[in-house]
């Protein structure tokens, strides 16, 4: 297959280097093959015109580049704490980066369209699949595809903020919307929304209505009080997970490269905690990270962040067994 048509759904991310921790850039999606898949989704639905390049789609590549500024050697071949041995722990893991989602300036659906096709395909490989965001309209076409893997799902969601909006300015596909969006996918069966705290697109009816569909809310300050280890323990074990991570849920002191910097989010040990987890409860079929605004980042402060929240992610996948041939 030509090039051109490789590149049909995803493009080469634009600056150098171009991939996650310099693994290999893969476009082409048929017979698509890999254990892990990273995936730039750079743009969400936008509340306003002026919105529709936001400073989070600068973000997948901002990541990219940031995991190779590091001494991207060690972060692969050295002993790492977090884990208990190197990232990939001496085996034969097959990571690739798929790019970034294409867009199209005369139909704008096609970039959550070509998101979910791409995304249909890593899933139905049996790929972990890692999304870079873009803002939290993103995984609303990732958690559709989901659909692929007919599995019952459970639903983890870490943000500053319920997310339960039916729509904002016409538009049901944003940023506001996603966890709503999330719960209308039948096999969406349970939803865990924690990190919860000050003021959101919500309203009282959207609290109502995430208590009404059976959404356990742990706000901030409840995680805070019993800890991450109760939290996990009311997340049943056994399931198929997918984590949608809200950059503005982890507190702004580690990750002020958000918008809606909110006092009092999960601190890294929390953070930490979670990840590995969740990873051994049972199988996280993908994650996302997504709302990071570069421009507000103080001193790469969360893109350090970033890059170990992704690489203890991985990490931990490894070591739960998830590619044991
Ligand atoms: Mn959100």
């Amino acid at each position: 297959m030509g090039d051109d048509m490789a590149e049909e759904l995803t493009e080469t991310p634009l600056k150098t280097p171009r991939t996650f921790l310099n693994f290999p850039l893969i476009n082409d999606f048929d017979d698509f093959c890999a254990d892990i898949a990273i995936l730039g989704v750079p743009f969400g639905r936008a509340y306003s015109v002026d919105g529709m390049a936001n400073d989070q789609s600068l973000a997948p590549d901002h990541i990219r580049s940031w995991s190779t500024l590091t001494e991207i050697e060690m972060t692969l071949n050295n002993y790492d704490f977090d884990l208990g041995g190197t990232l990939l722990d001496g085996k034969d893991i097959n990571v690739v980066d798929c790019g970034n989602v294409k867009s199209s300036l005369v139909n704008p659906n096609e970039h959550y369209d070509s998101a979910e096709q791409v995304a249909r395909k890593i899933f139905a490989a049996n790929s972990v699949l890692i999304i870079l965001g873009g803002d939290h309209g993103v995984p609303i076409p990732i958690m559709k595809a989901l659909g692929v893997l007919d599995k019952e799902i459970t639903l983890i969601h870490i943000d500053a903020h319920l997310d339960w909006r039916d729509e904002i300015n016409g538009e049901k596909n944003g940023y506001s919307s996603v966890i709503r969006r999330a719960s209308e996918l039948s096999f969406i069966k349970n939803i865990h929304q924690i990190g919860m705290r000050g003021i959101g697109s919500a309203k009282t009816k959207e609290v109502n209505d995430a208590i009404a569909h059976g959404c356990t809310i742990t706000t901030a300050y409840q995680l805070h009080d019993i800890g991450m280890d109760e939290v996990l323990n009311s997340i049943p074990d056994g399931g198929t997970y997918y984590l949608t991570i809200d950059a503005d849920g982890i507190d702004p002191t580690i990750m002020p490269a958000v918008l809606a910097q909110t006092p009092g989010g999960l601190n890294w040990v929390q953070l930490h905690k979670l990840i590995h987890g969740l990873v051994n409860k049972g199988r996280v079929v993908g994650m996302d990270l997504v709302e990071i605004t570069p421009s507000c980042d103080v001193g790469n402060i969360s893109m350090i962040h970033a890059e170990r929240l992704l690489c203890n992610f991985i990490g931990a996948t490894v070591r739960a067994g998830y590619y044991n041939k």
